[in-house]
């Protein structure tokens, strides 16, 4: 079976042989396989490096910063800055983006990431993973901080990898969604997971539950349907998952369907918690073209113009029909023709009733 395997160069030499500028982009996805394996091994040392427990810096969220955010994104940086493929960078560990220092050559490309998402499950050895978006600036001027701001609509590519029992690496030039697992005594990613889909419908959902009264109430009246199951108006019994890992939700997402949603709230998330540059946009690309759907929960996600490089954005993406159902529950709360949930504890046939009781 050996002589048969597609390696991550063979699929992606296939997929972007039309491609104007194909050869640049598959010699990126080789530099960042390369930082995605080494990301993986210092991941794998657990405690063994002295690489858990957090530092004195924060980053320009104002997190805590871990020692292997600091090290992924150096590893980030220093595997695809001397190649000439790339124009600049962008990190959510980083106020300001990363020039291309001056002995390299500049290349056509803005890579932005999320070195190390879910990094505060690292002490616990949950699965954590990496995060990238990839847009095209053109040769010749050096970038500003204003090209980085381009909508998600324009990506020529994105991905993640997932540290878990395996490396897994998930992509899409714009042709689908695929997923290589990495065969570590060969060193090669491998195509494992060609053209993955997401089913249509789905009875599973992934979302912190715990912020539930700062919801909106759309989220609030979705998340109570699922809830109630078979005795509420959804019929059916619903399945909730929360790994607090990104990446491991959207994988889960990607195998077997579902939908995740980090929603704003009217606490400490009143944009939303998760990243429109690093986490949003790139994991939205590889959804939709996987045939799901991502949103704001009041628009396409794709769509929304970044105003700042390291804004936040409420997230809604999965399964089609719960993406859209999400979004139609918005819709109405906004022109106030909602049916706000009543629990099916307190309706007709209700244990709870007076009479029920008496
Ligand atoms: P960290 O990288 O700081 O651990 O944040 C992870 C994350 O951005 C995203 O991966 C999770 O979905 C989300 O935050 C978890 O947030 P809660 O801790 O509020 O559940």
């Amino acid at each position: 079976m050996l002589t048969r395997r597609t390696t991550l160069s063979k699929f992606l030499i296939e997929q972007l042989k039309n491609s104007p500028d194909g050869q640049a982009l598959a010699a990126l996805f080789i530099d960042i396989a390369a930082a995605i394996k080494a990301i993986s091994a210092v991941a794998a040392k657990g405690a063994l490096e002295g690489n858990t427990g957090s530092l004195s810096t924060t980053n320009v969220q104002g997190e805590v910063q871990k020692p292997l955010d600091v090290l992924t994104n150096d590893i980030m940086l220093h595997h695809c800055d001397w190649g000439g493929l790339v124009a600049g960078m962008a990190s959510e560990e980083m106020e300001q983006p990363y020039d291309i220092p001056a002995e390299y050559v500049r290349g056509r490309y803005l890579l932005l990431f999320d070195p190390l998402d879910g990094s505060s499950n690292i002490d616990f050895n949950v699965a954590v993973g990496t995060i990238f978006s990839v847009l095209d600036h053109g040769q010749g001027a050096a970038p500003t901080a204003a090209d980085y701001l381009q909508p998600g609509k324009r990506q020529v590519a994105a991905g993640y990898a997932i540290y878990g029992p395996a490396t897994v690496m998930v992509l899409t030039v714009g042709q689908g969604t695929h997923g290589f697992t990495l065969d570590r005594e060969i060193g090669n990613f491998i195509l494992t997971h060609p053209n993955l889909r997401v089913p249509e419908d789905t009875d599973q959902f992934a979302i912190n539950a715990s912020n539930e009264r700062f919801w909106e109430p759309p989220m609030q009246r979705y998340v109570q349907e699922c809830k109630a199951g078979k005795t509420g108006p959804r019929g059916r019994d619903f399945n909730m998952r929360w790994i607090a890992s990104m990446v491991a939700d959207v994988h889960r997402i990607l195998m077997r369907g579902g939908v995740f949603s980090y929603p704003r709230d009217n606490q400490s998330n009143k944009n939303g918690r998760l990243r429109l540059m690093y986490e949003a946009n790139p994991m939205a690309l590889l959804i939709e073209q996987a045939g799901g759907l991502a949103s704001t929960g009041r628009g396409r996600l794709l769509d929304e113009q970044p105003q700042s490089l390291h804004q936040r954005v409420p997230v809604v993406l999965g399964s089609r029909r719960e993406v859209e159902r999400i979004e139609q529950y918005h819709r109405e709360f906004d022109a106030g023709t909602d049916k706000p949930f009543v629990s099916p504890l307190f309706n007709e046939r209700s244990l709870f009733r007076p009479e029920a009781r008496a």
